[in-house]
Order: C-alpha cells, then structure tokens, then sequence
C-alpha cells in the first residue's frame, strides 16, 4: 500500500484504534492469564464494538490456542489475538467483472451518494468508462445531490423526476450505458420508502430489471453502513443481505468514530468481504479495505 493511503488509513481508524489496542495491551500485560483475564478481554472486544457472538469467540479460541500451545509469554499471547484477528478479517473478495452494474442499497444517511461519488471517481481515474444512476428518486434532493458529485467528478449521470419510477431510471441508465459502452454502472437507491417491505420490494424490482435489461452486464450489489452506528450497521447488513444477495459492503465514516470495531462482527458473522472504508466527506475519502493493514492499523501493530 503506497505511503500515503496506508496514513490515510492510519489517520481514519485513529479513533477506534486508539481506544482497541490500549486497553487490549494493557489486559494482556498487566493481569494473569486466568479466567478472569479472557472475560475480561471479551468485555473489552465488547466495548470496541465487535459485538457479543464475535468477542466471545474470539476469547474461547485464544483460550484454547494459549492452552494448546502452551503459552506463557505475553508477547506470544498478543500475536496469538493478532493471528486469530487475521483470520477472522480473511474473507475472499467478490471478483467483480467489467462491464458491471454496481447497485447501492442502504438506509438514508449511512453516505450511498456520497461513496458512490468517491467509486465512480476511482474507476474514472482508471481509465474506465463510468456512469451513474440516480435511482432514489423518492426525494429531489437525493437527485441534485448526485449531479452535483456526478459534475464535479466528471462522470455522466441518468436521472429521472422526483417521484418517477426508479425502474424506469434504471432502464434508461442501462439503454444508455450500452449504446455509450459504459463499463461500470453505479446505480443509487432510496434508503427509506415508507417500511421496510417496500424497500425490499423497491430493492427486487431493480433487480429484475437489471437481470432482464442488462445481461451484458455482470452484477455487483454493494451495502452502504455507517461505522458510527456501530451494532447497527450488523443488524442492517443481516437485513439486506437476507433480502437481496449483498458482494460487498462499504463502511463510512470510520474518521468519526471509535466503532469501527463493528467491521470484525461483520466479517465474523457474514463472510460479506468489506470493499471499502470511508474515512472523511471529500471525493478522494475512501480507502480499499485490506484485511492485513486493516488489523495492523486497528491493533497499533503499524
Ligand atoms: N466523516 C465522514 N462523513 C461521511 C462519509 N461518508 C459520507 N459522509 C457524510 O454523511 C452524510 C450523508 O451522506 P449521503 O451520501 O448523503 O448519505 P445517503 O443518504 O446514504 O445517500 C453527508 O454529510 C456526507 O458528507 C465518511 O466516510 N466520513
Ligand atoms: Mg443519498
């Protein structure tokens, strides 16, 4: 990872780094290695954010390696929780292949316009011929938001009404990415359409129409969470990705927060891999996820 990411990554967990790796350290160094330390270490997995089923399961396993291997040393039980840290954040990336459609779904206020922005101006300085959709037509604002990226970046953007059919949003973006030989589509969606079920509903309607409309195309369906929200930026991955089949999530707003911790109990408990973290508001704030610097930065280890 070039110097200037891996900072930029650094500078964005500093906040839940900090409040992991101190009080992970300081466990490890400064108590006994008894039942009390590996409850007290799930606590302390708790309080960052890695929710209850991933903290305990991470302290049953060091646990059992510590007793299995025999160790005493201290250093050794540290890099013991960094390894299975690893393991954990090891999910296989979804191979996306281009010419693809991109579809964004979350709820209202997680940053889906926003990182689509940032995607759409990572592929454009690859050379790649992106466009975007703004599918959430539910509120004008959500439509002048994205044109406003779309111009700023420079990339085209199809766009409807307020209030028209997403459907046909889509429909036209997905005409007008063949005849332009578009090679990556990124779709918009609403966040919020009166509840939940019409949300799904909304969420597999664009769904069909792209299977049907866009069969050159292969299909990538991106989740949008707000790392700030912490437990429920899980509870909303398990939502959409019971609904709709979910290649990947992007975490925003990881500069905010010290919750970023909530990224582990993703990874434990959906092998959903994390494409990208978002750390600030500006075009160029979003990092590809590593799992390896990921755990390096969040541990203090880098
Ligand atoms: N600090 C920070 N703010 C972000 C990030 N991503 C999005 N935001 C802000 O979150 C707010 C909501 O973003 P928006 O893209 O409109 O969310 P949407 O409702 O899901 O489309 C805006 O003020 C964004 O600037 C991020 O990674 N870090
Ligand atoms: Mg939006």
């Amino acid at each position: 990872m070039a110097d200037s990411i891996f900072a930029k990554l650094k500078n964005g967990l500093a906040k839940t780094a900090s409040s992991f790796n101190e009080k992970i350290d300081n466990l490890i160094y400064y108590s006994e290695l008894d039942d009390d330390f590996f409850e007290e270490l799930e606590e302390t997995l708790i309080l960052a954010d890695l929710g209850v089923e991933t903290s305990t399961a991470i302290s049953e396993e060091l646990r059992r390696r510590i007793k299995d291997r025999g160790i005493i040393d201290k250093e050794k039980v540290q890099n013991t929780l960094y390894e299975i840290l690893y393991e954990i954040v090891d999910v296989p990336d979804s191979l996306l292949h281009i010419p693809v459609i991109i579809v964004v779904v979350g709820v209202n206020g997680v940053g889906k316009t926003t990182t689509i922005a940032k995607i759409a101006k990572k592929y454009k300085d690859l050379g790649i011929k992106t466009m975007i959709a703004a599918g959430d037509t539910f509120r004008a604002a959500a439509t002048e938001q994205l044109e406003t990226w779309a111009n700023r970046i420079d990339v085209p953007i199809v766009k409807g009404r307020e209030g028209a059919d997403p459907g046909s949003v889509i429909y036209d973006a997905i005409q007008a990415s063949k005849s332009r030989g578009i090679e990556v589509l990124i779709i918009d969606t609403a966040g919020r359409l009166h509840n939940k079920v019409n949300l799904m509903k909304e969420l597999d309607k664009i769904g069909r129409i792209i299977e049907r409309e866009g069969t050159d195309f292969s299909k990538h369906n991106l989740l949008v969470v707000d790392a700030t929200t912490g437990q429920n930026a899980l509870t909303q991955a398990k939502i959409f990705n019971d609904a709709i089949h979910l290649d990947g999530i992007a975490m925003t707003k990881m500069d905010g927060t010290s919750k970023g911790g909530i990224a582990f109990a993703i990874l434990n408990d959906l092998k959903i891999p994390i494409e990208y973290i978002g750390v600030g508001e500006k075009e160029e704030d979003l990092i590809n996820f590593k799992a390896h610097d990921f755990v390096d930065v969040i541990t203090g280890k880098a």
